[in-house]
């Protein structure tokens, strides 16, 4: 039994911003009070992490085990761990979800306050590390989550069970992107049946976002990207309408949208994390009633402008989305029901299948855009 002991295992390590990962033997800290140690089954890559594994103005994170989507079973548990135990199955999430603050005990908000959600290199509590090379040497963490290794410490506020039925390379993608996107459909907007929902951006963010519109019973899924292969890919989401930014010239694309629907869709989603395109998508959200939802993630400190008399006229809401607005513990589950009931589809988000050692081809194929969801086997 390892219960208790440091564990020896492999861990891809990010040493430096935007090389290989290196694969390398580390040691994993028994988990402290309030945290679950997890043997990693597998774990699929999100943007983040190629985010994070690029920046190289983000000083003193580095050597670090990035990733975090994840599937994967507790090896053993820390004092004052009641809600898990040993062999269950479960996902790790980047947001932390305490059970008990006012945020996390509203239906209102999925933004605790016990643990305010920041990007930090540290555990969520004592702000220490569990990894260590085996020349003791400190690994950073990454999102509370690290799931490039093969075992990984992981606080109970990051933590969600989950039924053993979903195969693991469907139950990962629950833990980041695809919930995102479905949960800022279904919760952020609350997409009703025959709305037109507009798209900016079909990655793999704004198609969870399409499969939450077209389980909603949107009637009409525009969406909008630089590049036109992205259709034949949307529609297999529910996209019904595309259009491509590049096309217009200097025609504002929210104006192309505005005349194809009529005055501005119900719902407009920004996927891609720039300021220019939020400001498009307000333009062409309908007025009276329409929801711009912004889920892209834009660097720190950009900021966003308005027209003071637009927003006061046009009474349309704009939204910020974390983790789609979904709170971990309770709206999980309930995505997970959807998919086992066969109703929220998630096999097409997987696109590629690679080993741990493979792990530097799923971050290839994410740059090179060949990929939605790479799933990575430890
Ligand atoms: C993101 C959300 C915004 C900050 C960085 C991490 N989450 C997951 O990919
Ligand atoms: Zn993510």
């Amino acid at each position: 039994r390892t219960a208790g002991k440091p564990i020896h295992c492999k861990a891809a390590v990010a040493r430096k911003p935007g090389e290989p990962l290196v694969i390398e033997e580390v040691i994993v800290a028994p988990p402290k009070v309030h945290e679950v140690r997890l043997k990693i089954i597998c774990t699929s890559l999100c943007h983040s992490d190629v985010t994070f594994w690029k920046l190289k103005d983000f000083p003193g994170c580095f050597p670090r085990i990035l990733g975090h989507e994840a599937f994967g079973v507790v090896e053993s548990v820390g004092e004052d761990v009641h809600d898990l135990k040993e062999g269950d199955s479960v996902v790790p999430i980047f947001l932390p979800d305490c059970a008990q603050c006012i945020d996390c005990t509203s239906k209102k908000s999925n933004n605790c306050s016990k643990f305010e959600f920041k990007v930090s290199p540290w555990m969520l509590r004592d702000g220490t590390s569990r990894f260590t090379t085996v020349d003791g040497e400190t690994l950073y963490h990454f999102l509370s989550v690290s799931s490039f290794a093969e075992y990984t410490v992981v606080d109970i506020a990051n933590v969600m069970k989950i039924d053993p039925c979903v195969p693991p390379n469907r139950a990962c993608l629950f833990s980041c992107g695809v919930s995102t996107g479905v949960g800022a459909a279904l919760k952020s907007a609350k997409v009703e049946p025959g709305s037109t929902v507009v798209i900016f951006g079909l990655g793999a963010i704004g198609l969870a976002v399409a499969e939450g519109a077209r389980i909603s019973g949107a009637s009409r899924i525009i969406g909008v990207d630089i590049n036109s292969d992205k259709f034949e890919i949307g529609k297999q989401f529910g996209v019904t309408d595309f259009v491509n930014s590049n096309s217009y010239g200097d025609k504002p694309i929210s104006q192309v949208i505005n005349e194809m629907t009529n005055g501005g869709g119900d719902y407009c989603f920004e996927c891609v994390g720039m300021g220019k395109l939020v400001q498009e998508a307000y333009a062409c959200c309908r007025k009276g009633w329409g929801k711009t939802i912004v889920l892209g993630v834009d660097k720190p400190g950009a900021e966003l402008t308005f027209k003071s008399f637009d927003v006061l006229h046009l009474g349309k809401t704009l939204i910020g989305s974390l983790f789609g607005g979904l709170k971990p513990k309770s709206d999980i589950p309930l995505l997970v029901k959807r998919y086992l009931d066969k109703e929220l589809q998630l096999d097409k988000f997987v696109t590629h299948e690679v080993s741990f050692q493979d792990i530097n081809k799923a971050f290839d194929l994410h740059v090179e855009g060949k990929s939605l969801r790479c799933v990575v086997w430890m």
